[in-house]
């Protein structure tokens, strides 16, 4: 079916995409917010109409990126609230869900803040890998008990965004030390705690989370330095209860090697004595972008939710509590 979506939400879908917004709960809270223009602006004339408008939105924003499940549990939490009889009734009670949920991640990530902190003594120095909201939650509730905390910040390959985790490190008073992903090893020896975020939680207690941390992990463990995950419940993910995986995003291979820099590695194809190619595209060279990983839960110590903190092994026991059986998606209907 051909329906149309807002033009608002298609420019939400493509900033998720292009990572302009990027991590996982933030990904969630943009979701929630677009379906909630979508319900603003639809101009639907049957409750039918309004209704499709916004599974085709959903829809939109759920093929942007696929190992983030807070996605798709944004989306689903929102239309499961489309309730009503009339246009109006449909409008009025989407977008006073999609403010709920908005409200209830930013309350569940203090909560989990709270949490976590306990888990920091005053004077710990904790390594992050990538940028994670929730991860940052921890250290500043720390901070806000009064306790001294330093922070070792993976630079994170080849997006960054070690670079945003120090920046905020840096406006909450935290002393940074910045260091290429390689060093971690390196610099576990100072470390307290490795403190990460999740993309997703399988029901077997594996932690989906930015690529590298599964390495970081297992050098964790032979350090005897105590890995830590905040992740929020909305990063549980429902589908991993019966058995399926979580797709791991691969991403463009230019965000590692530049055309300019492959040059460098192949040639630009004009010199004639190079090796001949098999066919005209394939120069032999493969870059492969893997944007996350999965660390098994013997690697991980505590997994922070707003609902406590539980072993890896026992995330099991919160995810039936949360999600029950069902896992059909409303977007689907
Ligand atoms: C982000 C990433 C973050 C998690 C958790 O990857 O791996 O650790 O999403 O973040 P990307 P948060 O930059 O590719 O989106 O705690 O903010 O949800």
């Amino acid at each position: 079916t051909d329906v149309t979506v807002a033009p608002a939400v298609a420019e939400t879908a493509d900033d998720i995409a292009e990572m302009r917004i990027r991590g996982a709960a933030t990904i969630a809270d943009a979701a929630a917010e677009a379906l909630a223009v979508q319900a603003e602006r639809s101009e639907a004339e049957t409750p039918a109409a309004f209704r499709e408008q916004l599974r085709a939105a959903a829809r939109t924003l759920y093929e942007t990126r696929p190992t983030a499940v807070s996605l798709p549990n944004a989306l689903r939490y929102v239309l499961r609230g489309m309730e009503g009889e009339t246009v109006s009734e449909l409008r009025g009670s989407t977008t006073s869900r999609a403010a709920e949920f908005r409200d209830d991640l930013e309350q569940a990530q203090a909560t989990l803040g709270e949490i976590g902190a306990n888990r920091l003594r005053d004077g710990d120095v904790v390594m992050t890998h990538c940028h994670s909201t929730d991860a940052l939650s921890c250290i500043e509730a720390a901070l806000e008990d009064g306790k001294h905390i330093e922070a070792i910040v993976k630079e994170t390959r080849p997006r960054k965004q070690g670079h945003i985790t120090a920046r905020q490190l840096r406006e909450l008073g935290v002393p940074v030390t910045l260091i290429v992903d390689n060093a971690a090893r390196r610099y576990l020896d100072d470390a307290d705690h490795v403190l990460v975020g999740a993309d997703s939680i399988a029901a077997d207690g594996s932690v989906i989370n930015k690529i590298g941390t599964s390495g970081l992990a297992v050098n964790a463990r032979e350090r005897g330095v105590p890995v830590m995950v905040a992740a929020q419940t909305i990063k549980l993910h429902p589908d991993t209860m019966t058995g399926h995986t979580v797709a791991i995003e691969m991403r463009d291979e230019h965000e590692v090697l530049p055309e300019d820099e492959r040059a460098e590695i192949v040639g630009d194809g004009t010199d004639s004595s190079a090796e001949p190619a098999a066919d005209d595209d394939d120069d032999g060279l493969t870059v492969e972008n893997p944007a996350f990983d999965v660390t098994p839960p013997r690697h991980v110590d505590a997994i922070v939710t707003e609902r406590g903190q539980f072993p890896p092994e026992s995330i099991v026991t919160l995810m039936r509590e949360l999600f029950g059986e069902t896992t059909d998606e409303p977007w689907e209907r």
